[in-house]
This record gives C-alpha cells, structure tokens and sequence, in this order.
C-alpha cells in the first residue's frame, strides 16, 4: 500500500483550491505535477551549479557536467540501455521521433516500406509521413480493432522483407491500450526491420528494460514522469545511432570544423548540438530518483487497482461509452456521454474543479475510426485516490443532468 497522504504532500499544486472545492487532476497524460524533489533539485542547480556543459575548464563547469552526466546515467540504468551513450537528450518525444525520422531520409528508397501503427499520437505519425513524402518509401498503417488494439494478424501480414522501420507506442495516450512490444518488436527484427517505441505514456507507470523489450529505439518525455517539460530521451542502440546522420548542427556537436567542412562528435554528443537543457536534464534525473524511491512496482500495481476503481465508477453512469476496452489497459480511461459533446462535459467538469482532456488527444485517425469527434480523458498518476474518481463520477453526473 502506498502512503497517498504523504506522497500528496510532495506535490504543493495538489493542494490549492480550484473553485472552491479541491483540485481533481486527472489529465495526468497530458502532463504530471511535480515533486517537490524535482523541484528543489533543479533549483539547488541554478542557485549553485548554473554554467555550460562540456566546455569550460573551471570548477562550476565541471561540476554542471558531472550533474549533467549524472542524470544521463540515471537514465541509462532505469531504462536497461547497455551504454550511456545510447541515451540522447532531446526537447521531449516529439523532437525524438523527428530525430530518427530525419535520419531514416539517408537510409530509404523508394520501394522501402515504413509501418506504423493507427493508434499514435501525431508526433509518432507525422514525421513519419514526412519522411515517406521525402524519400518515396512507401507508409503502410497496421489497422485498429474495435476495442482500440492493433490488429495483430494484420501486422503479421503487413510486415514483409520491404519492411525497413515500425513505429508503435508503448502505451496508446488516447485509450490506454498497451501493445505487446517485445513481441511486436522480435516480429520486425524478423523481417530486418529497426524499431521504434514512442513510450511517452508507459515510462511514467511502469518499469522499462529497452534491451528485454528487444527495440532499437525508445523515445519518451520528461514532463510526463514527473519531471520538467522541454527534456526527453531518445534511447537508441549504439549499431542505430551510428549509422543515424546528426539531426542538428552546431556546438558540441563536432569533432573538427574548418570554413567548408565538419566532422561529427561521436555518441551522444552528435546528437546534441547546442546548449542543452541542463536543468531539465537534472530535473528528469531527480525525478527518477523519486519514482525509485517509491518503486516501478509499487506504481504499476497501485495504479493497475485505481484504474479498475475508475472503470467500475465510470461503468455505473447512465449512457457513459468507454472508448478502449483493450484487455491489457493503463492509467488512461477515454468516454463520452450519450448526445453530449466531450468539450462540453470537459467544460462543466472544470466548472466543478475537475481537470480532464477533451477532445482528438492529438490522435485524430483513432477518433475517425472510432466516428467521433473526440472523447473525455481522464487519466492518471500515482498521486490520484480513488475520491478524485468519485468526485469525477459525481461531477459527471452533474453535468448530465445539466445537459440532458
Ligand atoms: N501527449 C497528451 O495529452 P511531447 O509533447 O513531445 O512531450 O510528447 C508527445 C507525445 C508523444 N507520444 C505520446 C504517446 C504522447 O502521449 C505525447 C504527448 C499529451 O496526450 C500531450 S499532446
């Protein structure tokens, strides 16, 4: 059992008012709240810390580097990279997929194929298009079933030796499906295809072992693991990284540089041209700290119990629609109310203090499978109680009768 009181007080913006009643938060994929550890980890390094990384020989330098290496460190260990130079510090998901994206433009044909699920965020689908539209391979999409899992027998068919790339999430952010990636992934390594895992919404909820899970590249955001935005990872296999041209130039990125040419640093500093977000990087590493110190374990499991309270709740209310009955589901719950627009019920729940998503979620192909305009999301992190549920289903229920 997890000691929510004590684990609430860590998060003071958990604690304010929002119309005179408690703050419900349940738009936890969109981003988490913050520790008071991440906080003052990333303050005690501007009040003492603060200098550029990798560049200069005085005290204060050295020491940001070490911090800032320190928390790369963090990350390699709490994902299973087998080098620290596999883990590369990026903006967030979104400028990791770009990044491999861009870097696939020197590598396909066309008559190469890229396979992607139907069930992304836009950022796991857009640059893949892009890169489509800029090299003629070809971009097929692996179908979704009713209940918002991949078709699994269609992937199967889809894969073939053309095959060059599949890109898939983890955890899907608009209905909480988790996908069977090692199993997804030992299905494209079959066929001599690279994959690539956006695990924006699974890192934040569960433990992570990249090289188990068998992909080549595991992308997710700082700001979604109780750690600052503008910081992310992108994990990939040294063989991967190596043969991926840089993405952006610049400082710290090279090796040489005369009038007319360049050479490029090695991993991971090819990746990282510029001034890097040194204490967003600090910030993700204490933030891993802090997930530590309460245990993957102990978060998968309390959230896997919360979610099923929030579904049973949910279930009770007259005319309710889950979207995403996936058998194997995590920390995210999508609905809609029978002839009600989600925005509207997103309204009126912010109107009784409840913070909730509404709308495509930055998935549009799924809600046009599905024939809505979108749905409500409420999603969760280890700091949520069952009374915030409650409080959901009873403000629901409100807004129903408002509206019906
Ligand atoms: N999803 C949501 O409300 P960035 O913005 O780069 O940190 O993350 C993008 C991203 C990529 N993949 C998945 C699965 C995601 O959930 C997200 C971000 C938020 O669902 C904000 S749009």
């Amino acid at each position: 059992m997890l000691d929510l009181r004590a684990i609430r007080a860590e998060f003071p913006i958990l604690a304010q008012s929002m119309t005179g009643g408690p703050l419900v938060y349940l738009d936890n994929a969109a981003t988490v709240q913050k520790p008071l550890f991440v906080l003052e980890a990333m303050d005690h390094y501007y009040r003492t810390i603060n200098a550029n990384v990798h560049r200069g020989v005085h005290t204060l330098s050295q020491r940001a580097t070490d911090a800032f290496e320190e928390a790369r460190k963090k990350v390699q260990k709490h994902i299973g990279a087998a080098e620290i130079h596999e883990v590369i510090w990026v903006r967030g998901t979104t400028e990791a997929v770009n990044l491999v994206a861009h870097g696939f433009r020197s590598l396909l044909v066309p008559g190469d194929e890229i396979l992607v699920s139907s069930i992304e965020h836009h950022s796991n689908l857009v640059p893949w298009q892009m890169l489509s539209q800029g090299t003629g391979a070809t971009l097929k999409t692996i179908p979704m079933l009713p209940n918002g899992t991949l078709d699994q027998e269609a992937y199967e068919r889809l894969l073939n030796h053309k095959t060059k790339l599949v890109a898939f999430n983890h955890i899907s952010n608009a209905l909480g499906t988790v996908n069977p990636v090692k199993k997804m992934a030992a299905q494209a390594k079959a066929v001599g295809a690279a994959v690539f895992v956006d695990g924006a919404q699974a890192v934040p909820h569960q433990s992570i072992d990249v090289m188990d899970l068998g992909v080549d590249f595991y992308a997710f955001s700082g700001h979604k693991m109780y750690g600052p935005t503008g910081i992310g990872i992108l994990y990939g296999t040294t063989e991967w990284l190596e043969k991926l041209p840089p993405y952006m130039g610049g400082g710290e990125m090279i090796k040489k540089v005369t009038l007319t040419s360049s050479t490029y640093a090695g991993l991971p500093h090819k990746f990282e041209a510029g001034t890097p977000d040194i204490a967003g990087a600090i910030g993700l590493g204490a933030a891993i700290d802090w997930m530590q110190s309460i245990g993957m374990d102990r978060i998968a499991h309390h959230e896997k119990e919360l979610l099923v309270y929030g579904q049973s709740v949910l279930q009770k209310i007259e005319g309710l629609i889950e979207y995403g009955t996936a058998p194997d589901k995590a920390a995210v719950l999508s609905f809609g109310l029978k002839g009600v627009h989600p925005y509207d019920l997103g309204t009126l729940l912010d109107q009784q203090g409840i913070a909730v998503r509404t709308g495509h979620h930055c998935a549009q192909p799924i809600m046009c499978a599905l024939d809505i305009p979108g749905t409500v999301r409420a999603s969760i992190a280890v700091y949520t109680t069952k009374e915030e549920w409650d409080a959901l289903a009873d403000g629901i229920r409100r807004a129903a009768h408002m509206l019906q």
